[in-house]
């Protein structure tokens, strides 16, 4: 049968390791986000490294219309063959205390971490029940286990993250779809540069002096939960640099 998986995010970071991981890999995929000209040449850069079928849909998360539209364009073969979603778009944006916190960088977090991530499952999951099994990735973070000093809307957002990933494994335990939690603790990737809102040395400034988690230690990890046997689920993994012992507590040189 083909199988596609469909990825959130998938214009950096995380998500484009995914796709590159699951399509080396042999899966169909379905990526996502809202820089098209990136998604248009992933997808063909894709296609033609490992003859796979490869599908870019552009969307914001945050637009319930788009969000509904994007995944009902979909040809019916497709959404009937869709086993894994990928909740991975996300973001922070500052790292104020809470008492000077721009209400547009907390509607931006909360709109894009929560409701992004509920519009999305609210439109894929229904392919997955019919398909009779399937497999949720949630991205949440070290930041939806502890909260730290400017954290606060980003590290609620992601408590949320966690708190969905439990309920979503309640409701569908019935449909036979597994619900995996991702919590990774540093990794540079394009978040820290979105975090500090485009300021480079601010975003390179967080991983001086050692050596964070890189996209693809996470992809690799998420197709090691992802191909475990239909009677096995991981329902939670935490995964850190070996220099951050916590949220906070860094070895650095
Ligand atoms: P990146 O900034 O590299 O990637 C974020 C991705 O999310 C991009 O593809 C971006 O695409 C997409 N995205 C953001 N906002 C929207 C939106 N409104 N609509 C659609 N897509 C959107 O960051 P990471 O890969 O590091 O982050 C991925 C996830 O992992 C996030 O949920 C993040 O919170 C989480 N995380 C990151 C950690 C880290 O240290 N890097 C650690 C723990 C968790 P585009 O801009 O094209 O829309
Ligand atoms: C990203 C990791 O520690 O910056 O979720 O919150 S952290």
């Amino acid at each position: 049968m083909e199988k596609y998986v469909f990825i959130t995010g998938a214009t950096s970071g995380f998500g484009e390791a995914c796709a590159k991981e699951f399509g080396k890999n042999g899966w169909n995929l379905v990526i996502t986000g809202r820089r098209n000209d990136r998604l248009k040449k992933l997808a063909e850069d894709l296609k033609s490294a490992y003859s796979i079928d490869c599908i870019s849909l552009c969307f914001d998360v945050r637009v319930e219309e788009d969000v509904f539209k994007a995944a009902e364009s979909l040809p019916e073969k497709i959404k009937s063959s869709i086993q894994i979603l990928i909740n991975n778009a996300g973001l922070a944006v500052g790292r104020g205390p809470i008492d000077e916190g721009l209400i547009d960088d907390w509607d931006r977090m909360i709109d894009t971490n929560i409701k992004g991530l509920l519009y999305v499952s609210r439109a894929i999951i229904p392919f997955l029940k019919t398909n009779g099994s399937g497999h949720i990735f949630n991205l949440g973070s070290i930041a939806g286990k502890e909260v730290y000093a400017g954290g606060n809307v980003y590290c609620a957002s992601k408590h949320a993250v966690d708190a969905l990933s439990k309920a979503m494994r309640i409701d569908l335990v019935n449909d036979g779809i597994k619900v995996t939690n991702i919590a990774p603790g540093a990794a540079e990737t394009e978040f820290s540069i979105v975090r500090f809102k485009g300021d480079d040395s601010v975003a390179k400034s967080v991983y001086d002096g050692f050596s964070p988690l890189v996209a693809q230690d996470i992809a690799e990890t998420i197709y090691f939960v992802a191909t475990r046997p239909s009677h096995v689920t991981i329902n939670d993994l935490t995964i850190m640099p070996t220099a951050q012992a916590s949220a906070t507590v860094f070895h650095k040189a």
